[in-house]
């Protein structure tokens, strides 16, 4: 195992491949825009703003973002977070490692309803250790990350990370929080 400042608790060579992890929160909330971004910060390709907002194109079904990191190898799956696909959501968290949750911090009712939804579902249901992501903190209506953890209930023991998918804001913190927290697994840089 390894810790998160990097020591190793063994001798024994940490190899970790494929690690599923689940990007899930309402349509519209960012996730397809936070995995293209993950991608490429990962791969050092994103400088601010290079990702401009986009039209909105409702992910058909699900989605899958390689982030190759040290000798880990993280698979993000995207639930499409529209209504039609929630039945089939279960068929494909089985296996998953940790999650995120996006929501979006312009919370409209029905966002904090459904994010709700989807929190109650990774705590009681699928299980895994998860970040919550208060999304698309670069628009003048979000709340903040406290905000959103007090109306969505969120324990203090569950991290809430102020995030934009557009600008990039959090996204590699975001996703080294996730790794430091699924058993086995560390991150060995901090965010810049
Ligand atoms: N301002 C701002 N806009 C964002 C941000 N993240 C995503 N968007 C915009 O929000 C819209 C929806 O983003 P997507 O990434 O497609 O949302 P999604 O969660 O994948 O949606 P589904 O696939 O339907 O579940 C797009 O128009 C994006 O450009 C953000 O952090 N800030
Ligand atoms: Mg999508």
């Amino acid at each position: 195992m390894i810790s998160v400042n990097g020591s190793h608790k063994s001798n024994t060579p940490l190899i970790v491949s494929n690690v599923k992890l689940l990007l899930m929160g309402s349509g519209g909330s960012g996730k397809t825009t936070m995995g293209k971004v993950l991608e490429s910060i990962i791969a050092e390709e994103f400088e601010n703003n290079l990702i401009a907002c986009h039209e909105y194109k409702p992910t058909p079904g699900v989605a899958f973002y390689k982030i190759p990191f040290e000798n880990i190898h993280a698979i993000l799956w995207e639930l499409g977070g529209q209504k039609r696909y929630r039945p089939l959501w279960n068929l494909w968290w089985a296996g998953s490692k940790g999650a995120f949750l996006l929501v979006d911090s312009t919370a409209s009712s029905q966002i904090i309803e459904e994010s709700k939804l989807i929190l109650k579902l990774l705590k009681e249901t699928i299980n895994v250790p998860f970040v919550v992501c208060a999304n698309k903190q670069d628009l003048p209506a979000a709340l903040k990350p406290e905000e959103i953890a007090k109306i969505l209930g969120i324990e203090n023991n569950i991290p809430v990370i102020g995030t934009s998918s557009i600008t990039g804001l959090n996204v590699k913190t975001a996703f080294y929080k996730l790794l430091s927290i699924i058993d086995g697994i560390g991150s060995r840089k901090n965010d810049s």
